[in-house]
């Protein structure tokens, strides 16, 4: 495990988190190449570099390994970053307790007190998968998220469902916040079953 490497210059670092096994390197492989892959745990982390869509900046994901291992070392790699993806396993819900505590813990670090962040619903695709408005509760997210901008989008990273969606989400909150409104609103994901929710908070 490296040093934190320093922000290029107009680099934009989003962070995506997640225990093992969430689906982090499948959706970062799908987004970067369309193209589902053959994924091995993530040791370490994985670094890419994706086009936003104006093209007038770049996103860095970085896929931090979520073993258990491995989340003394998340800490490192928050400076510097302007969103945070925290994937969550939907179809395994005996671990959904387990990521809830890591989410909230990730949350109360002093460098990411303001920043947006996205959760994505993954793995919508497995039948009886907790869908957004269920992971909305079962995590607390209004009270975890207080005073930030977050967003669940429930996706698929297999099939690559959503996830355009909740980069895009991540781009505006980081970008344009102040073109957000004050109301929750409600986005349907029309080839996923379950309802994204979009909420900012005062
Ligand atoms: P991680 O990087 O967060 O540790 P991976 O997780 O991307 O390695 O994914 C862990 C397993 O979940 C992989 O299965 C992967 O194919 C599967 N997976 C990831 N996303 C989805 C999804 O949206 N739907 C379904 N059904 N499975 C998904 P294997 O069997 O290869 O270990």
């Amino acid at each position: 495990m490296g040093q934190r490497s320093s922000r290029l210059p107009g680099e934009t670092r989003v962070l995506i988190l997640g225990l093992d096994m969430a689906g982090k390197s499948t959706l970062l492989y799908k987004l970067k190449y369309n193209e589902a892959v053959l994924t091995v745990p993530t040791v370490g982390f994985n670094v890419e570099m994706m086009e936003t869509e104006r093209r007038a900046s770049s996103l860095t994901v970085w896929d931090v390994g979520g073993q258990r291992e491995m989340r003394p070392h998340w800490e490192q790699y928050f400076q510097d970053t302007a969103g945070l993806v925290f994937v969550v396993d939907c179809a395994d819900r005996t671990r959904l307790g387990e990521a809830q505590r890591e989410f909230e813990r990730v949350l109360k670090s002093e460098h990411l007190q303001r920043v947006p962040v996205v959760i994505l619903a993954n793995k919508q695709d497995v039948p009886g998968a907790v869908g957004a408005v269920e992971l909305t509760q079962r995590f607390g997210l209004r009270r975890a998220c207080g005073d930030r901008h977050w967003f669940v989008q429930p996706c698929s990273a297999r099939s690559g469902a959503g996830l355009q969606d909740g980069f895009r989400r991540m781009v505006q909150f980081i970008k344009a916040p102040s073109l957000l409104t004050d109301n929750p609103i409600a986005d349907t994901v029309s080839s996923l079953r379950s309802t994204a929710i979009s909420l900012k908070h005062r």
